[in-house]
Parts: C-alpha cells; structure tokens; sequence
C-alpha cells in the first residue's frame, strides 16, 4: 500500500518511537543494545517537548544527559555493572580532534540540529559514575546545564564546515552554527541528517527500519583532563517535540592536574650526573589580605601539618605587593610524592577561613635531577 509521504511522516513520528544514538564512541545505549538488553537503542526519547526553535529551554528532566529508554525502562545515567559506566571505553587527549558519529533510523529522521558536550566539573559528572547511584532530576538537571554550557563548538575544528539549518530563520534561536545541522528536513537531494553523510541505509545499526550514520569532527577541551567523564549527544528534532540523549563514558589525559614547570625542569636531554633527593618547591599563592591576617599552607603529608591547621606551614608576604599580592614558601619534598593541599587564611584571634573546594592536588615530579626546583602558583578561592 502506497502512503503519501505526509502520512507516512506523520505514522513514524507517532506510531514509531526514537530515531536516533551516539555510536562512536560507544554510547552506553549502544552498548545496551550489544548486551542484547536494549531491544530499540534508537528509543530513548526526551517527549513531548519544546525541542525547536530553541535548542536549550527545554528541561531534561528524567532522559538526563544519557538519556532513558521508556520502551525497555533503561536508565541510562546510572551505570551498570559490567555494562556501562564503569570505565572508559575510549581515552583521549586533551585538545585532541576526534571522529564522532551518531546513527538515524530511517523511519525517524525528524531533521534538525545536534551538540556533542563535555561538563568539566567532575563532582556533577562523577553522579553518573557511582555504581549502583540513580542521580535525582536535579542531579541530572545541574549536570545538563553543565553540558550545555560545555557544548563543543562545531567551529572550533579547524576546516570543518559550520553551517546554519536550513529549516531556521535568522534572528530564530536555532540561527546558531556552534551546534551540527542536518541537512533541509523535505529536501528532496540528501534530505534531513541522513543527507549529512548520505551513506547507504543499513551503514549503522537501528532497530525499526535502517540506519544512517551522521559523521562529524569535534575538538576536546584543552584545558580539561578526566580520567572517566562523559561525552554527552544531543539531537533537537526539528519536526517533532522531541529530543534525544545519550552519552558515552570517556577519558581525557590523565586526570592529573597540570601544573606547568619551570625550565629548571624541562625533562634533560640525557640521564642527570645525578638524581635528586628532595625537590625544592615553592607555593605561590595569591591573596589579598588586610592587616593582621596571615596565608599558610595545610596538606594530607607531614610536611603540611597532616591537615592540622595548628601544623600549618605559614607563607611569607615578602613579595607582597598591592598590585601582585603574592604569599610564598618553599619547601623541600621527596621526587614523586603526591599530596592534597588548601591554603588557609588566619586572624590574630585564632579564627581560620578555608579555601573553597575542592582540594588542590600536586605531585612532585619523580625524575627530577639534584638541584631541581619547581614552583606552584595558584589563586586564593
Ligand atoms: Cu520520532
């Protein structure tokens, strides 16, 4: 039986649910459908809601940033065991380009815009990474607007073309090229987000009628390393009241902090004559204070007081300045040692103000030569 193509648009936006996952890398969606747990990984839908012109109004509510699946009662912001979300299943480097892909069921292809996302603050993310732990609403919805405001710009990727949506206006919302476009929703050449790749139907895998994979480049932050986060999709439908999620556990760097060295440091060309015993570091921190306050320096070692604020080691205001107010110390430390650290701020009546967390985190570089001196800088918080 032969369909007009309104009818049969319409029969797919209602009748069929979902179109649309993150592929590459692996989203846990997509690793539930391997699992033989997700019978339609296409499906997870954020419905009915305001999904165009304006891409971000509407709220996430229970898909969260990994989306659920109501077809198969999948959650897919709680990680489970032996699945998804206990590790990474791809690491990266900070500021690196990668490949990412998502795939639309041919029955579904609503058109419209799509985000990939990265939320740099892991204490939000880490709520999707707690095994067992379903985040609540409003975990889910802190952690969409930390998505949101980490969207990853298509024109951040040198050469990539960024272009509007053929089915926006100027002056609309979705008149924005840091977000993906599919390509005009009734075009009739390479029509909708299948037109994007245009490759042959059955390319990726869906469940209902056929796959189309959409292939894009996107940069990762440089400025942020984890050693488990989240990459998070995000499809506005253009015809539809629809939105769908998924995310995909990743690693970028090594999840240490960066602190940039000093030249005395730069790693040497040959072995040293002679390896170091003790590393002089030096803490600078930045703080404006008035009289009678003083700066010092708490940590999770001896040599910083074991988080004893009475142990304290007390900065010199030596180098104070108004317009470079800085506190320093220097201490000797071990090659390697690893230690967690604040600074405190003390009155001449005893009381003690804590920096704000979270904790700060430093190694001491192992492979340092005799002599070697490194120095931390940071800013009161
Ligand atoms: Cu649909």
């Amino acid at each position: 039986m032969k369909l007009s193509s309104t009818f049969s648009l319409l029969s797919a936006a209602t009748l069929v649910h979902g179109h649309g996952y993150l592929t590459i890398p692996s989203s846990r969606t997509r690793l539930g459908a391997e699992a033989g747990l997700d019978s339609c990984p296409e499906c997870s839908i954020l419905e009915p809601v305001s999904a165009w012109p304006n891409l971000d109004i509407a709220p996430v509510g229970r898909s969260g940033p990994c989306g659920y699946n109501a077809r198969v009662s999948i959650d897919y912001n709680q990680p489970r065991s032996g699945l998804w979300g206990n590790s990474p299943i791809a690491k990266y480097q900070p500021g690196q380009t990668i490949d990412v892909q998502w795939c639309v069921d041919n029955n579904g292809d609503h058109g419209g815009m799509f985000a990939y996302r990265i939320c740099t603050n892991q204490t939000l993310v880490d709520k999707f990474l707690t095994p067992g732990y379903l985040p609540t609403d409003e975990e889910k919805q802190a952690a969409e607007d930390c998505f949101e405001a980490g969207t990853l710009k298509c024109t951040d990727v040198a050469g990539q073309n960024c272009n509007y949506s053929p089915d926006c206006s100027p002056g609309q919302p979705c008149w924005r090229n840091d977000w993906f476009t599919c390509n005009k929703f009734e075009g009739v050449d390479r029509r909708g987000c299948q037109g994007v790749d245009g490759a042959a139907r059955g390319s990726c895998y869906t469940s209902i009628a056929g796959g189309y994979p959409v292939t894009k480049k996107i940069k990762l932050p440089s400025n942020f390393q984890s050693g488990h986060t989240l990459l998070s999709f995000k499809w506005n439908s253009f015809q539809t009241g629809q939105i769908y999620l998924s995310c995909a556990d990743i690693a970028i760097g090594d999840g240490t902090t960066t602190v940039t060295p000093p030249t005395s440091t730069t790693p040497p060309a040959e072995a040293c004559t002679k390896a170091a015993t003790t590393v002089a570091v030096k803490f600078n921190e930045k703080a404006t204070t008035s009289y009678g306050q003083n700066i010092k320096v708490v940590g999770s070692i001896a040599q910083l007081g074991s988080w004893n604020p009475a142990s304290a080691v007390a900065l010199s205001a030596n180098g104070y300045t108004a317009s470079n107010p800085v506190w320093s110390t220097t201490l000797n430390l071990a090659p390697g040692t690893t230690f967690q650290y604040k600074y405190i701020r003390t009155e001449t009546n005893g009381a003690v103000s804590w920096e704000s967390d979270p904790n700060r985190s430093y190694t001491v570089p192992a492979d340092a030569c005799d002599g070697a001196s490194v120095t931390v800088d940071s800013t009161w918080r």
